[in-house]
């Protein structure tokens, strides 16, 4: 018989670290609004949940790193937005922030969900920050529960 794991929706056992960059703060404010009400309307005490403001989105994966090694953390969602200026600068910093942020759950074992918005410009950020496009922190947050129920599931499977 086929062995199927699936994460299930539930969320009041775990505690969240929620890192948001405060560059483009009109919509990272919007994600961190969208990411707080999904936990808490998933049945997250406030108490669980650790918020933790850096500058940009760069400095995304530093933090991340930081709240995964802390034990009362199960998962960290990344919340940030990159918008294209003239220069490549867009593309390194959103090459480096996803990769990053990859690398984190991958070297604490701690699941990410990365709610880094990468848009050509302000206004599709802000259809992703709450508009006509949803929340991608609301997101995020959601993939970041689900994660958590999968991962916890895996670590009881025997092979
Ligand atoms: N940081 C962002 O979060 N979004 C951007 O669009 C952005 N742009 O375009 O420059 C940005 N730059 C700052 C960067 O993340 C670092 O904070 C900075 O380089 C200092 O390390």
């Amino acid at each position: 018989m086929v062995r199927v794991v699936e994460g299930n929706l539930s969320a009041g056992q775990y505690s969240f670290g929620i890192v948001v960059s405060r560059f483009n703060g009109i919509v990272t404010q919007q994600l961190l609004r969208g990411a707080m009400d999904c936990l808490l309307r998933h049945g997250v005490a406030e108490e669980r949940i650790t918020v933790v403001h850096c500058p940009g989105a760069f400095e995304i994966p530093h933090v991340a790193k930081q709240l995964a090694g802390n034990d009362h953390v199960d998962a960290v969602i990344c919340l940030g937005c990159i918008i294209r200026g003239e220069t490549p600068h867009f593309e390194y910093i959103a090459k480096e922030v996803s990769r990053g942020i990859g690398q984190v759950a991958l070297d604490t074992g701690v699941a990410t969900a990365f709610g880094v918005l990468t848009t050509e410009n302000l206004e599709q950020a802000l259809e992703r920050a709450g508009a006509k496009a949803g929340n991608k922190g609301w997101d995020a947050a959601l993939s970041a529960i689900e994660q958590l129920n999968v991962t916890t599931q895996l670590k009881g499977v025997k092979h």
